[in-house]
């Protein structure tokens, strides 16, 4: 019986080595570890022998058929390795020490343009605010002066949420907040409201060379006692001599919004055409820029604060348009594209 188990093994072993692929291999390994198998054989056989002969023959076979799975198991990896060698034999070579050939990210160009007006403001002594894009009715317009049905809103109309929020049209959504917030130290300490506060803002209209329906704006306020026009206009002329680092042509002109009085509209000589007209100026030669003004006396009463002892401006910069100027992008479209192609071109490190 012993040399039964030998030869068993022997020819398991010629087998196994002499197969060639799996489906083979498979093929022995019903053949003796099978049901009806070689090895399963020799345990059936058994019957007729002696307890003894039982017990060291059993031991036998069961060993062998140990033996046996792990053969066909070492010979399943050998087989599946080869098929893996083969196949990458078959793929071209890939270097990988090789550099690709992409460019570096680099920041989108309104990023730069607001870290760059953050960095001027917070050398003035502005603090830098965050706000959320989705703010109530009262945040967006009615601490404004912006009542329900005001013709303003005609101008400004943006996206609802089922629950009556909004996404904010202006980034003046944020002033009320920010005078509740500073208002103490404004009072206890005698520290000026200054602050800025860029953000995503979103509105329903068509979109053109100088249009979008989701654009940046960077506001801006500064309340204390005796502000007057004469700060807000320093402030302005400041921030775009830093910002430009050259003479630009720029015109103030009188304009309406609720919040302020007396209001203004700061334009600047459309960069891309040099003032000639074109798509980027509507072909007016003047980009509005940054409409501004002195704080309503109603906003400042929202905001808690007292108008008869406290003044203030505000401004509204239209950061996406002033990144076009800055950076000759004639289409205010492509900055939203998300489109490397176009982006890429005005591709600028920090
Ligand atoms: C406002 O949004 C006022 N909240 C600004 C303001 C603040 C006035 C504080 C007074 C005091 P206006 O709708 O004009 O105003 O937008 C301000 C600037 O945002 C524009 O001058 C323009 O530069 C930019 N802007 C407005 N609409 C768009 C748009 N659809 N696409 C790109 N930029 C826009």
């Amino acid at each position: 019986m012993s040399q039964k188990v030998n030869e068993l093994k022997d020819t398991l072993v010629a087998r196994l080595s002499s197969a060639k692929d799996m489906t083979e291999v498979e093929t022995i390994r019903v053949e003796y570890l099978g049901k009806n198998g070689l090895i399963t054989g020799l345990l059936k056989g058994m019957k007729d022998l002696s307890i003894e002969e039982k017990k060291e023959f059993g031991g036998k076979v069961n060993e062998l058929k140990n033996e046996a799975g792990e053969l066909i198991l070492k010979k399943q990896e050998e087989l599946k390795a080869e098929e893996i060698k083969k196949e990458l034999e078959k793929m071209p070579e890939i270097d990988v020490s090789i550099p690709l050939d992409l460019k570096r990210g680099s920041y989108h160009p309104i990023t730069l343009v607001q870290r760059e007006l953050e960095k001027i403001f917070k050398t003035m002594g502005f603090n830098v605010e965050d706000y959320s894009e989705v703010v109530t009715d009262y945040e967006c317009f009615e601490s404004l002066n912006i009542p329900k049905h005001h013709p303003a809103r005609d101008m400004q109309d943006t996206y609802y949420l089922t629950n009556g929020q909004l996404l904010k049209s202006q980034t003046s959504a944020a002033q009320n907040a920010i005078y509740k917030k500073y208002k103490e130290a404004l009072f206890n300490e005698g520290k000026p409201i200054k602050a800025i506060f860029p953000g995503r803002c979103f509105r329903n209209e068509a979109t053109d060379a100088c249009h979008e329906n989701t654009f940046f704006q960077m506001e801006g306020v500064m309340v204390d006692k005796d502000i007057s026009i004469s700060n807000l206009i320093f402030f302005m002329k400041k921030m775009l001599s830093e910002v430009f680092k050259k003479d630009i042509k720029v015109r103030l002109r009188p304009g309406f919004f609720p919040f302020v009085e007396p209001g203004f509209e700061l334009d600047i000589s459309c960069l891309i055409c040099g003032g000639e007209g074109c798509p980027s100026c509507k072909h007016s030669g003047w980009l509005e820029l940054c409409p501004c003004g002195m704080i309503h006396p109603e906003v400042l009463k929202a905001g808690g604060i007292d108008p008869d002892e406290y003044t203030g401006f505000a401004f509204g910069l239209g950061l996406t348009r002033l990144a076009m100027m800055k950076y000759g992008v004639k289409d205010i479209r492509d900055l939203n594209s998300g489109s490397l192609k176009s982006l890429a071109q005005f591709t600028f490190d920090e």
